[in-house]
């Protein structure tokens, strides 16, 4: 009787090992906002949570989006971004690094900054009004923290809104597991100038992301309205969206036999305690 269950445990482990590469891809491009909504909705609704933003950008519990129209004019173009803001300010998890010099928000209207970094012919908001972009450099790495902690986390999907993705095979998101181990990466979709692009990737199978690296065309932007180098093509982004980070320990490692003879133990006495009456973990 408890063979034919310890074979499906097996099997079902052995399984999930080979699927281990797996994400799920979610992308679009267009000219506006519309062009991306419902791939941007499509994946919120895998991630999971709603679509009313609680404390820290919160969703349930389950996401975190970061829109960066809240962030204080103090912060914002012409001032730098602390790279920690969205840990320390507004805790959400995660803390930004490049080989730039910085990052920074767009400024608002209304303001003696022009806004959209100066680019007005080249760049439109998906969420109004702010976006954001490293300075002196088109790579922003993006790692995962228990919001407002230093200790380190992991998530299961990150995506984000690209501003003005006119080059092929330039833009794209790397994912990277807790072993620095680049386990999957993808190319934004082109969407002309002024467009606008969505990519996400959702792992599905357990695989834990630590940290994202972000590259955004091959221009850079180095002051409002000043391009770093003459080169095609100048990218910022907007929104960014993930699964709230988190620890792993409820993400099975099959990776020896040992260890599944110990899952399988466990499995068992549990399917014992079940079946005498207790309850389970
Ligand atoms: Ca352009
Ligand atoms: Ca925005
Ligand atoms: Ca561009």
């Amino acid at each position: 009787m408890k063979l034919p269950i310890a074979s499906v445990f097996l099997a079902g482990a052995l399984a999930s090992q080979a699927a281990s590469a797996a994400f799920i891809t979610f992308e679009s491009a267009g000219p506006n906002a519309a062009a991306i909504t419902a791939t941007r909705d499509a994946f919120r609704g895998a991630i999971g949570g709603g679509t009313v933003a609680g404390a820290n950008g919160s969703f349930g519990g389950l996401r975190r989006e970061i829109n960066w129209d809240g962030v204080p004019d103090a912060f914002a173009d012409p001032n730098a971004l602390p790279a920690n803001f969205f840990n320390v300010n507004s805790p959400r998890g995660v803390v930004f690094s490049t080989p730039g010099t910085g990052f920074m928000v767009s400024a608002n209207a209304g303001g003696s900054t022009p806004t959209l970094f100066g680019f007005p012919s080249d760049f439109q908001a998906f969420s109004a009004q702010r976006l954001f972009t490293a300075i002196n450099s088109n790579t922003t790495d993006v790692t995962f923290f228990n919001p407002g902690t230093n200790t380190a986390a992991t998530t299961s999907a990150f995506g984000a809104v690209f501003v003005d993705v006119e080059a092929a095979g330039v833009s794209r998101i790397q994912f990277f597991d807790e072993n620095n181990v680049l386990i999957y990466s993808h190319d934004v979709l082109v969407a002309g100038n002024q467009g606008l692009s969505f990519l996400g990737g959702f792992a599905n199978a357990g695989e834990r992301i630590a940290r994202v690296r972000i590259t955004s065309g091959l221009n850079t932007i180095t002051a409002n309205g000043v391009l770093g180098n003459p080169n095609d093509d100048v990218v910022v982004m907007d929104d960014f969206l993930y699964a709230e980070p988190g620890q792993a320990e409820d993400v099975p490692e099959p990776s020896s036999i040992a260890l599944l003879a110990i899952g399988l133990a466990g499995c068992l006495a549990s399917l014992r305690r079940n079946a005498s009456g207790l309850p389970r973990d």
